[in-house]
């Protein structure tokens, strides 16, 4: 099981220094993300199945997610879309739905474990497509 840095298409070490950083630690940081991610990418050869975690308050047409995913369906590899943070107000997992219609979506909060019984029903059905 990989569990993978979360994919950014933009890693400003500034956004480090927010966090109390000194600008040359902040700066290595992000050349350590970057790699990670570089990494992730290229985990994804090696996969039978993905879980794709997408925070639901936030847009989910966003073009990492359209190259990520648009990747995944290139290969014919089984996607799981989790829709998470129900808990939040903002969520919105229909628009989650609307973005990804090739793939089964889970609303879940890991936060406080809403859905959990189906969301590891739904690993389980992937788990029998990879
Ligand atoms: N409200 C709410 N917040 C959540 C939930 N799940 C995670 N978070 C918050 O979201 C933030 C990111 O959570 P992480 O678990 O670090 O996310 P990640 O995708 O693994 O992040 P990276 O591995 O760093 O890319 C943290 O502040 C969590 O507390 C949830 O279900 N509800
Ligand atoms: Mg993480």
């Amino acid at each position: 099981m990989i569990d993978t840095p979360g994919i950014a298409t933009k890693i400003d070490y500034e956004d480090f220094m927010k966090h109390k950083m000194k600008k040359k630690a902040s700066q290595k940081r992000a050349k350590e993300a970057t790699q990670g991610i570089v990494e992730a990418i290229k985990w994804l050869e090696d996969v039978d199945a993905v879980v794709v975690v997408v925070d639901a308050t936030q847009n989910p047409y966003s073009q990492v997610n359209i190259t990520i995913v648009g990747n995944l369906i290139a290969r014919n590899i089984p996607v799981l879309v989790v829709a998470n943070k129900i808990d939040l107000k903002k969520a919105d997992v229909k628009k989650v739905e609307a973005a990804f219609p090739e793939y089964e979506v889970v609303g879940i909060s890991a936060k406080n474990g809403k859905n959990m019984d189906e969301f590891y029903e739904s690993v389980f059905e992937l788990s029998k497509k990879a």
